[in-house]
């Protein structure tokens, strides 16, 4: 339920950010700073309770949406008003571990519709608005998963190409409009529910992600990239950064401190 709109607020003044998946790690985080940085954050997700309470604390207003569901987005556009700023697209996520000789197919389809389609859905009818603000920014949050691949990752590093691949697609179409198209790419984050929602609550195969990492980057070192991004000049567009801790040299290349 949307408990008060851009429009209504005395803070209208402020930018608007939309950011999907507000519900937890990277996507809350990114709102919490966002909030800090002087927008006005609308905080999406699927969960009414958690952007309920974080958008009380930011002083947002919280759109429950799954992305996948085209009425909940058309909703959620109509919440966030007639100009947005910014747009995170955060939403998403992967599913299993499985070679592909052996993999569910029904993950695959679940990844690429929260992903990619879930994406493309928010992205569309937010578009109008982006325009409207006369200095828009599309910011997905992709992955290193989105430019390598790994075994067992077949059906994450699919969808997170996609989610790349449109990116760079809606840069070429929108040349010429006022709204740029971003991406942040982390590599190994070490979010509450990422390595958990992948291994289906396995808390064991979740920890041995990041097992002997010495400091796995956090969702507060990607938001602080999200925020950097969102608040340059908007005629400087940040294609694409890839950001992984410093104990992440490539996908494979992982320092690990044996345990005592
Ligand atoms: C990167 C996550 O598990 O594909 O964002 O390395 S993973």
């Amino acid at each position: 339920m949307v408990e008060k709109s851009v429009e209504q607020s005395p803070a209208s003044t402020r930018p608007v950010a939309v950011v999907t998946g507000a519900s937890s790690g990277i996507g809350a985080a990114s709102a919490r700073q966002l909030a800090a940085a002087g927008y006005r954050v609308v905080c999406a997700a699927r969960r009414a309770d958690r952007i309920e309470a974080l958008a009380d604390e930011i002083d947002g207003i919280a759109v429950p949406c799954d992305v996948t569901d085209p009425d909940q987005v058309r909703a959620l556009a109509e919440a966030a008003g007639p100009a947005v700023h910014l747009l995170v697209n955060n939403a998403g996520g992967a599913l299993g571990l499985d070679p592909v000789e052996h993999a569910d197919a029904d993950d695959w389809r679940r990844m690429y519709e929260i992903n990619v389609i879930g994406t493309l859905q928010v992205t569309r009818a937010l578009l109008p608005a982006l325009e409207a603000s006369g200095a828009g920014t599309i910011l997905n949050i992709g992955s290193t998963a989105g430019r390598i691949a790994y075994e067992g990752g077949g059906g994450y590093t699919a969808a997170k190409h996609g989610v790349a691949v449109m990116t760079e697609t809606l840069r070429l179409e929108l040349l010429g409009r006022p709204v740029r198209v971003c991406e942040v790419a982390p590599g190994m984050v070490r979010t509450e529910e990422f390595a958990l929602t992948r291994f289906d609550g396995d808390t064991e195969r979740a920890a041995a992600v990041y097992a002997g990492v010495d400091e796995p980057l956090t969702a507060d070192d990607v938001a602080d990239v999200v925020a950097w991004v969102a608040t340059r000049p908007h005629h400087v567009n940040v294609d694409l950064v890839v950001v992984k801790p410093l104990a992440q040299a490539s996908q494979h290349k992982v320092h690990r401190t044996p345990s005592s």
